[in-house]
């Protein structure tokens, strides 16, 4: 029942399954928990779900880290519980797309168990390698490359068992598969045909634009101050291209899946490539660019910059015209790895954070791509505000913190970094009422609910027609019922303006809709070019002004 580019016109709503809700009382969300709630799902009116690894795993990077791809850990339920949610997904018309991640797997997972041996069938599936030449085993300097982790200190680890380094971009207990070994792409392969099988429509990939390495593996350039993770030659390595079409021919075409490839640091020249529907590689990639706008260049997220508003519509211009007609965007705020965007780029104080989530909702989801709908970002969910290191769990944040302070770092100034991007921000419990665990468990959640639950909830929001849910509700509605949302090329007005946030969208013969934006807390004056008349397809005032904009109103316009 899936017809080419379905994806096209879909909007996909993302679950962190351990935060979404709990049918246990175990404290940790699970399969039976998102089950119970895909009316909620229905009446939003997305398409697809997305949900996050609930696969076996030690959960070192909450499930990031996976023991065993075709089995579901007990603490998220059983495969039956799959069968049943991709059951319950189907029948209300909805699909369901699985995180793949393959740039690594857990530690724990028998591949790698079997690689220790060197002398074993697996001893080449990840990167092991001597220590470099002249270095003791396990002394600083004796890791083969100087990569660091994204998850601090280095990226080589020492197992004494095999009496060589493995490379581990990410946490030691992830190390790196060795995708040049065709045997490892057999293996990914077949596990992918197992789940499509089973009736998934599709996969986000993880870091998937890292698995091609460049060869040798050699030493990151380094530039003094600037960040040592990512710096590494394995983002868009040679051989991506390759592995991907092999993929593609091996399960991919003809399945009409929805493939999205997370892909930090993509360029919109690699991504126009990934996406190019002649290639047959990936139907979209997640680029990261917009992501990194409140940071400082080269010194990674933790290094805070307030964003500068020109720059990120430079951006979004930058993709929506980089992949015109060539491939397909896929169009985000929020996941479990970034801050909430009321907080981060909106304004969620109590005046303004209804409006705020509405336009930075408008803003995004009136461009051209397939949206995606992180869990509570539908209600206006905020960053959780933590303020002491004892109430994060993110093993990103807590390595930080453990290397950043023992190097002298002000522990206040870092509070401060991680209360603003720390991916624990996202990975709150979602708030379902406002009762004293939010709906969300009977039990001891494993992460503090975010005690302003007792306003923003879903039931409150449902219940409120003027709520962030309903805003989101009719967005969806408009990409599903008109081709302009759809299909419209993107034009930037007033690229410039510190304040507004304008842009049309234009398909031959049909009614240009215009986006009017005010993305500050200030009221703002209308150009008198942008005073035009037409239907208004959605706004988040009633009373308007045609010269002015309230703080954080906007509007959609069909130009008559
Ligand atoms: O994220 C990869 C990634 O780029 C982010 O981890 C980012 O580097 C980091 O969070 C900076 O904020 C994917 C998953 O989405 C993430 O949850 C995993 O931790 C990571 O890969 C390893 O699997």
């Amino acid at each position: 029942q899936r017809t080419p580019d379905w994806w096209k016109s879909a909007v996909v709503y993302q679950i962190y399954p351990r935060s979404f809700c709990d049918s246990t009382g175990s404290g940790m969300g699970d399969i039976r928990g998102i089950i119970s709630k895909l009316d909620h799902l229905q009446q939003l009116g997305v398409d697809v779900v997305w949900m996050s690894p609930a696969y076996t795993s030690p959960q070192d990077d909450n499930g990031y880290d996976i023991s065993d791809y075709q089995d579901i850990d007990p603490l998220f339920g059983s495969l039956a519980d799959v069968d049943e949610l991709i059951e319950g997904l189907h029948s209300r018309g909805m699909k369901l797309v699985m995180d793949l991640v393959v740039n690594h797997s857990s530690d724990e997972h028998s591949w790698f168990q079997e690689s220790r041996d060197r002398y074993s069938a697996k001893s080449d599936w990840y990167w092991w390698s001597d220590p470099r030449p002249g270095f003791e085993p396990g002394t600083p300097g004796a890791e083969p490359t100087n990569w660091a982790s994204a998850f601090s200190g280095p990226a080589w680890h020492w197992d004494e068992k095999r009496g060589q380094y493995y490379l581990h971009i990410f946490s030691r207990k992830q190390p790196d598969l060795n995708w040049e070994n065709p045997e490892v792409r057999k293996a990914v392969h077949g596990m992918m045909q197992w789940w499509i099988d089973r009736g998934v429509d599709g996969f986000r990939m993880d870091v998937i634009n890292l698995i091609s390495k460049t060869l040798p593996l050699e030493d990151a350039e380094v530039v003094p101050g600037q960040a040592l993770s990512f710096s590494g030659s394995y983002v868009d390595g040679p051989r991506m291209d390759e592995f991907l079409h092999e993929m593609n021919q091996a399960v991919l075409k003809d399945n009409h899946l929805l493939t999205v490839g997370e892909a930090p640091g993509v360029s919109v020249e690699q991504a126009a490539k990934y996406t190019d529907p002649s290639r047959e590689e990936l139907g979209m990639v997640f680029q990261f660019e917009h992501m990194g706008l409140d940071e400082q260049p080269g010194h990674g997220k933790w290094a805070l910059k307030p964003l500068h508003l020109p720059d990120l519509k430079a951006n979004f211009a930058k993709w929506q015209h980089g992949l015109e007609g060539r491939g397909w965007n896929s169009l985000y705020w929020d996941n479990h790895d970034q801050p909430r965007i009321v907080s981060r780029w909106g304004d969620d104080s109590p005046e303004h954070r209804v409006n705020s989530a509405k336009t930075l909702a408008t803003v995004l989801h009136l461009q051209k791509g397939t949206p995606y709908v992180y869990q509570g970002e539908e209600i206006g969910m905020t960053n959780a505000y933590f303020t002491s290191i004892e109430q994060y769990q993110d093993i990103e944040i807590l390595n930080h913190w453990a290397e950043a302070t023992a190097l002298g770092a002000d522990p206040e100034e870092l509070l401060e970094s991680y209360r603003t991007k720390g991916r624990d921000n996202a990975r709150t419990p979602m708030l379902w009422d406002a009762t004293d665990k939010a709906g969300f468990t009977t039990g001891e959640p494993w992460l503090e609910i975010n005690p302003n639950h007792t306003e923003i909830n879903v039931e409150a929001a449902v219940a409120d027609p003027d709520s962030v849910f309903h805003h989101y509700r009719k967005l969806i509605g408009l990409r599903h019922d008109n081709e302009v949302v759809r299909e419209g090329v993107f034009a930037l007005l007033e690229p410039d303006h510190e304040q507004l946030f304008c842009y049309t969208r234009t398909v031959p013969g049909q009614p240009v809709l215009l986006v009017l934006a005010n993305m500050s807390s200030q009221a703002c004056t209308l150009p008198e070019d942008l005073r035009r008349e037409g239907a208004v397809l959605l706004a988040t005032h009633e009373e308007r002004r045609d010269d002015e904009l309230a703080p954080w109103e906007s509007r959609i316009v069909e130009l008559a």
